[in-house]
């Protein structure tokens, strides 16, 4: 099979598992848990984390029926209570009830995470309400030590995460002031990045910036309908953006290879809270289609309770969004059905509905067409098409079409596909689907094509 020739930037390996790595979730889980706050001021007693039934293979059982791949935990969120026994600050989990001092969270879930066969990642917030040197040189010394800890303690990690949120005042060792900070450059994050490529050399970096994700610019669920993976980084600073709204786009002519995470709380706010209640299995669907399915990774927070446990109205949300997700792509139309395509320059056609995403069906021309006969007249409630992004992202424009009888009808439009399009249909039917790629950067590269049945 000829070697197709990559156009404009391509992912790493890493990224390119990360691709693969699909849905994912967060752990908010800190004093705030127990304080009822989104932000801890700083000020918090170690004394009050006391979660008696933290169970860690109840995070990673709930996170499997969510079909997650991954966890990734606030090791140390704002307040800068540190979640494991550091030896950079006293205001860590060893001066807490939990476990009589001798606990670590950070452990207990990395264990849980290999034992349970998903990744690990942590977050480990630059702003740190506690600290009293924040603000100055030495803080920034004790974060880079912090992260040496979890870079070089835990086994490893898949993802680590940077959070941009810099809100200025706090307790500080007591001054209880407000203190600010030039984000692009008070953290030295050249250095971070150089350490965590040091000791964690596959794991992706997320930040407003990158450099492997960035941000989707809301908390809300969703990717751009149109969403590059192509992003041009200057003028993007972790916690500071020249303009937010290249974020969930991207850029068709960006420079570098930058996809999206799109980062969501399952309940209203990132920690549990009594009164809030769980998004449902519904409406996680819906987010997973317009994340997943608009070329992103999704990345869904869970919130541990004061017992230390995900509350099981959340799990059950959970079930039911993994099942709305896996009878959605349960039946597969396109599966052994004979494949027509306009033209081939690399590849085969049959390998669009081979179900292995390393083979792949190259156009000889900018626009090409991909019809389908799906065998008899079936109702179809959704496809799913991705490209070989291996070789770039490339695709600007599409259409996709059913026939019955004599008449193609367009029953859906789309811009970018990327990594995987998936849409949800309504009322379509026919026994032949044309996808039309209108416009490419380059000839187009696919490496699969679902048309899935209504359900
Ligand atoms: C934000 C933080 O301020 C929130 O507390 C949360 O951690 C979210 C994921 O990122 O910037």
């Amino acid at each position: 099979m000829s070697h197709p020739a990559s156009h404009g930037p391509v992912p790493t390996p890493d990224q390119l598992a990360w691709h693969r790595r699909n849905t994912y979730g967060f752990i908010h889980f800190t004093q705030n848990t127990f304080t009822d706050r989104e932000w801890g001021y700083g000020d918090e007693t170690p004394a009050g984390f006391n979660p008696a039934e933290l169970d860690c293979r109840q995070w990673v059982a709930a996170a499997k029926a969510g079909g997650l791949t991954a966890l990734i935990l606030t090791a140390k969120h704002h307040d800068g209570f540190c979640l494991w026994p550091t030896a950079t600050t006293t205001h860590n989990v060893s001066r807490s009830p939990f476990r009589g001092g001798k606990g670590d969270v950070v452990r207990e879930l990395s264990d849980a995470c290999r034992e349970g066969g998903i990744g690990f990642g942590v977050y480990c917030s630059p702003w740190d309400r506690n600290h009293p040197e924040y603000g100055r040189d030495a803080y920034v010394d004790v974060y880079h030590a912090q992260w040496k800890e979890l870079l070089t303690g835990y086994g490893p990690l898949v993802e680590l995460w940077f959070d941009g949120a810099n809100g200025g005042d706090g307790y500080y060792g007591g001054a209880k002031e407000k203190r600010s900070i030039d984000a692009k450059t008070y953290y030295r994050f050249d250095e971070l990045r150089a350490l965590c490529r040091k000791h964690q050399p596959h794991a992706v970096l997320f930040s407003d910036a990158g450099p492997d994700l960035r941000w989707c610019g809301n908390e809300s669920g969703y990717a751009g309908f149109t969403s590059w993976c192509r992003f041009n980084p200057a003028g993007a600073h972790v916690g500071s953006l020249d303009n937010y709204s290249r974020l969930p786009l991207g850029e068709a002519d960006g420079s570098m290879w930058r996809p999206v995470e799109v980062d969501v709380s399952i309940r209203p706010g990132w920690f549990f809270h009594q009164h809030e209640r769980p998004k449902t299995g519904d409406e996680l669907f819906s987010i997973w289609l317009s994340s997943v399915g608009q070329n992103a990774g999704l990345l869904l927070n869970l919130a541990p309770d004061r017992r230390g446990l995900i509350p099981s109205e959340d799990v059950a949300s959970l079930h039911r969004f993994r099942h709305l997700v896996e009878s959605f792509t349960a039946l597969d139309l396109a599966k052994k059905r004979p494949v027509t395509v306009s033209s081939t320059a690399c590849g085969e056609a049959s390998y669009l509905i081979d179900d292995n995403p390393d083979t792949y069906w190259g156009a000889a021309e900018n626009t090409a067409a991909i019809e389908i006969d799906i065998g008899t007249e079936e109702r179809i409630g959704g496809f799913r098409i991705d490209e070989a992004v291996q070789f770039g992202q490339r695709i600007e424009a599409f259409s996709v079409e059913v026939r019955i009888w004599q008449s193609w009808t367009e029953v859906f439009r789309g811009t970018t596909v990327g990594a995987q399009r998936i849409v949800k249909l309504n009322q379509a039917r026919g026994r032949y689907v044309r996808i039309r790629i209108l416009a490419s950067q380059s000839a187009p590269i696919l490496s699969g094509v679902s048309i899935y049945a209504a359900c």
